[in-house]
């Protein structure tokens, strides 16, 4: 297993659509593996593969309080989703330090193959139902800052290209 870079706002690659994986097979799995240690290194809650750098409809979430409950979704398509909305703080280890709230659905449900290619059905509300929204916007190459107003986001380009900077020069 390996610990992958995640690639950092404004990124242009961040913006890439992924494309549907073809097979999964051991290279998928490797890749799952990989992000599921990158994720859980991070102390993230969801990671998708569009955020370190592979163009293919993975994610990985784990949103237990013990950190041992690996959801790994491949190919996800949102089957239905409720018409009542909730708003709720968004991290993202793409866009470090930067906590803002967006509007999306309550409830979902969600069609994808696991890590074995079986076809399953996830039905999610509260927080996971917010994270599998915010991982599936990656694989559509959005991030959350996007849901913000132009000044805000605006603000925090200039803020990462600083912080860039700083670690470059340092
Ligand atoms: O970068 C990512 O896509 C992962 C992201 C997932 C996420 C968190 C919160 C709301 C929606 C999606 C994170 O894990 S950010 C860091 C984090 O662990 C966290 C932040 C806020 C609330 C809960 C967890
Ligand atoms: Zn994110």
């Amino acid at each position: 297993m390996a610990l992958l870079p995640i690639l950092v706002y404004p990124d242009p690659r961040l913006h890439t659509v992924a494309k549907p994986v073809q097979a999964v097979d051991a290279r998928i799995r490797a890749l799952v593996a990989d992000m599921l240690e990158t994720m859980y290194d991070a102390s993230g809650i969801g990671l998708a593969a569009t955020q370190v750098d592979v163009h293919e409809r993975v994610i990985v979430i784990d949103t237990s309080e013990e950190r041992n409950q690996p959801m790994v979704l491949i190919n996800p398509e949102i089957t239905w989703a409720s018409a009542e909305k909730q708003v709720g703080d968004e991290g993202c280890l793409s866009v470090p330090g930067i906590y803002d709230g967006v509007e999306r659905s309550s409830s979902i449900k969600v069609q994808a193959l696991d890590e074995q290619g079986q076809s399953r059905e996830v039905a999610a509300e509260g927080l996971l139902a917010v994270c599998i929204q915010h991982e599936m916007d990656h694989l559509r190459g959005k991030v959350f800052v996007e849901y913000l107003s132009p000044l805000k986001r605006n603000r925090i380009k200039s803020k990462m290209l600083k912080a860039r900077r700083e670690t470059e020069r340092a």
